[in-house]
Order: C-alpha cells, then sequence, then structure tokens
C-alpha cells in the first residue's frame, strides 16, 4: 500500500502556495481601484491558508502532462472563490467567526460592508481571471461552465444553505448532500479545471470528478475530526463550533473513533483509485493518504 512521504507532501502544498501567491500579485483587481475594497479583499487573499485547492488545480493539470503555466488562471479563480465562502461564512449573520487563518476575519478587521463586498468582488473577479487562461476558447468555456456550476445553487452556496438551516434530527443523507455542497464541490472543480487545463479527455475528467467528491467528503471529514479534537492555534480558526451550536456533522453521526477509521480507509480507496486513472496522479493521491494525518 501506498505510504504518504509528509515531508515530500509539505513541500509540493509549499511550492503550490508559492507558486499560486505569485499569481494573485498579478490579478486584475488590483489595478481597477475607484475605492478601497481591493485592499480589503487583498488582507483575506494574503492571510495564508494551506492553499490546497490550488494544489488541486495545479497536481491535475502536470498529472495529465500540462504545463503549470496554464492552469495559474484556474487556481487563482479557485482559491478567489475559496476565500470570498470563507470571508461570508464569517459574517455575523452566517457562522459569526472572529478568527480566519489564524488572524482576525475581515468583517472584524475592517467592518461588515467591506466584508460582505469584499466577498462580492471576489466571486466576480475570479470568473474573470479564469477567463484570461492561455487556451482556447472552447477549453476556457467548460471551465467556466464547470467553475459556475461548483459555485452556484447546486453545490457551494446550496449547501452553505442546508448548513445556515440545519436541522437538530438532520440525517446520514442529508449530511451528505451538504457536505458535496458546501466542501466537496470546490475540491472537485479543482480537479476537474486542473485536469481542463493539461488537456485531459473525457474519461479521464470523469474519473477524476468522482474521486474528487470522495476526496472532498474526506477533507470535511478530518475538518470535523479536527474540530472535536484539534487545537483553535493550529486551525487558525475556533474549534468546537458544531458542537457548539447544536449541529450534526460527519463526526458526531458515527463517533469520533469510527469517523477516523472511515478517514483512513477513504483515505487509502481513494489513493487506490487515483493510481489507476491514466496519467500520473501520484501526488493527489498522496495528499488523500495525508489528509487523515493533518493537524490543520
Ligand atoms: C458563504 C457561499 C458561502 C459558502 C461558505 C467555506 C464555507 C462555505 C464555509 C466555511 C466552513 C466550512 C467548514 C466549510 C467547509 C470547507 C472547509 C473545510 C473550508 C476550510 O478550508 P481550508 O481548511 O481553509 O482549506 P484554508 O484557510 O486553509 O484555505
Amino acid at each position: 500500500m501506498r505510504k504518504p512521504d509528509r515531508d515530500r507532501i509539505s513541500e509540493d502544498l509549499s511550492t503550490a502556495a508559492s507558486w499560486v501567491e505569485n499569481g494573485l500579485c498579478s490579478i486584475s483587481m488590483r489595478q481597477q481601484s475607484i475605492s478601497r475594497l481591493p485592499s480589503f479583499a487583498q488582507y483575506s487573499l494574503e492571510s495564508g491558508g494551506k492553499r490546497v485547492r490550488p494544489f488541486l488545480v495545479r497536481s491535475a493539470c502536470t498529472a495529465v502532462g500540462g504545463h503549470p503555466d496554464s492552469a495559474l488562471k484556474a487556481a487563482c479563480a479557485v482559491e478567489m472563490i475559496h476565500t470570498y465562502s470563507l470571508i461570508h461564512d464569517d459574517l455575523p449573520s452566517m457562522d459569526d467567526d472572529d478568527l480566519r487563518r489564524g488572524k482576525p476575519a475581515l468583517h472584524t478587521r475592517s467592518g461588515e460592508k467591506q466584508a460582505l463586498l469584499a466577498g462580492d468582488l471576489l466571486l466576480i473577479e475570479a470568473f474573470g481571471e479564469l477567463l484570461d487562461t492561455p487556451l482556447g476558447p472552447g477549453r476556457v468555456a467548460l471551465m467556466v461552465k464547470r467553475l459556475a456550476r461548483a459555485a452556484g445553487p447546486g453545490y457551494l452556496v446550496g449547501g452553505q444553505y442546508m448548513d445556515m438551516y440545519h436541522s437538530s434530527d438532520a440525517g446520514a443523507d442529508w449530511i451528505h448532500t451538504m457536505i458535496l455542497g458546501k466542501t466537496a464541490a470546490m475540491i472537485r472543480v479543482s480537479l476537474e479545471l486542473g485536469a481542463l487545463a493539461g488537456g485531459a479527455d473525457d474519461d479521464v475528467l470523469e474519473a477524476v470528478s468522482a474521486e474528487g467528491d470522495r476526496l472532498g467528503f474526506l477533507f470535511q471529514l478530518t475538518d470535523d475530526i479536527l474540530d472535536q479534537c484539534g487545537s483553535a492555534e493550529e486551525m487558525g480558526k475556533e474549534v468546537l463550533k458544531d458542537t457548539e451550536q447544536g449541529k450534526r456533522n460527519s463526526v458526531s453521526m458515527i463517533g469520533l473513533d469510527e469517523a477516523t477509521l472511515k478517514a483512513e480507509e477513504m483515505a487509502s480507496s481513494i489513493a487506490a483509485k487515483l493510481m489507476d486513472v491514466r496519467g500520473d496522479w501520484g501526488k493527489v493521491a498522496d495528499l488523500a493518504l495525508y489528509l487523515p494525518l493533518r493537524r490543520k
């Protein structure tokens, strides 16, 4: 069985982080300024974060033989939408968190109107960036379509709505649908956009898309485990949130021990499936194996 090499994964994550952060330095919102709004968005974009989604975009692109340059705009777009979702999720009318990525959440630092509008800006600008991908219009259109679907009512926004109106007797299916929307869609689309940028054919795209959903579910499972037994210092955000709010999640449904076992089993199964997909999916498989071991 494949064993994750922690040092190599940290190195790969850090390479992807520097790569996308370089790309984010030249996004167009910085050139158009009739207000201070871009600087608020910039604060959140530059507040760190693991940059897991850009890592997935980059790794999927190279897995199918593409050059990372073709995937940079997609990686920036995905990170911008992810950051918008965190800014809006932290607002007092949503999950009401003051700490994000180890720093004051944007609304705490700069105000609620600023945070709301900075999130709007990032969502719109993400599509502007993606459209600048240096590939033919047909391929870019496919990428835009996938990203719009992942960020829309069937997934990210719809999943967030479900989370906001959590019912106390939510069952396993309801929770699964919420996670597919709130978390997995942005993980899945990261792999999809990277694969599209690298020139993947339909068979590879669909195989990777299915594993993307499972990887996203695993990501949330390990996030819920860390919410129970991780630390706010390491996570850079408040912990025990779901318990405090009486929300059921993938851990409270089955208990910590079973959830830990499930995370390990899912990780091995995803890694094995990915290694069967045409191309070199080793980096993504290693990330799956690393998720149950992560501390932040
Ligand atoms: C407001 C439309 C809208 C959506 C919000 C992101 C989100 C949806 C909610 C935040 C709470 C949460 C647990 C979301 C699930 C996804 C998740 C675990 C996000 C955190 O992602 P990380 O750990 O964060 O990759 P960093 O800071 O490393 O980028």
